[in-house]
């Protein structure tokens, strides 16, 4: 039987990534869900994409698409997106790769592999949430990685719980339907890097130092 391990909202904090991942005993059967925002604000996106291409190597691993990710990727071809780039992170990312263009000459393949979501009997993966007025597969991208409240503060049909990150929280948010896991991390200095280890049914939170 597998475990689920999703982690989200890294931004850049390898430090917090290597000192989560020291903590979860992962046996072989186990997948981990990587939920986007790897990059911008913390001081090594690089080290983190590496980090998590690496963990790929010893794991199963699914690496979905965060708003931050999605930005990087339209930057070039729309200026709303050079603006949220520039604004919110993006400089530290092209500095930890020595400059924009390195960006996607090391890491290009990876960024433009990410998935919008990741499906399970039980769990629905996203990184922001889904838009509670349209099923699965009607849902717009740019909700799937930028939605808050809308998603967060009202009830969705989906038979599945929802795991989402995008929205920081004190602590882990829990309701009946969802569980959201972005405690911050890369905004604020003492923000934990939060890990959600699925179980079966038991949902069990790690945190980083
Ligand atoms: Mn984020």
């Amino acid at each position: 039987m597998s475990r689920y391990i999703a982690i989200t909202d890294i931004h850049g904090e390898l430090d917090k990534l290597n000192s989560l991942l020291d903590k979860i005993e992962a046996g072989p059967n186990d997948i981990f869900v990587f939920m986007g925002d790897y990059i911008d604000r913390g001081p090594n996106s690089r080290g983190v994409v590496d980090r998590i291409i690496e963990q790929g190597k010893k794991y199963k691993c699914v690496y979905l698409i965060g708003s931050h990710e999605y930005a990087l990727l339209h930057c070039k071809q729309d200026d709303y997106y050079q603006f949220l780039f520039d604004n919110y992170g993006g400089p530290a990312t092209s500095g930890s790769y020595g400059g924009f263009d390195n960006i996607f000459k090391i890491h290009g393949e990876f960024f433009n592999s990410l998935k919008f979501y990741y499906l399970t009997d039980k769990y629905l993966f996203i990184h922001a949430g889904i838009n509670p007025a349209y099923p699965l597969e009607k849902q717009n991208e740019v909700d799937m990685v930028y939605i808050r409240g809308k998603f967060i503060y009202s009830k969705h049909n989906l038979p599945q719980k929802i795991i989402f990150g995008h929205t920081e929280f004190d602590k882990p948010y829990v309701d009946e339907g969802k569980i959201g896991i972005d405690l911050g991390c890369g905004k604020y200095k003492n923000a934990h890097l939060c890990g959600l280890i699925l179980d079966n049914g038991k949902e069990e939170f790690i945190y980083s130092d």
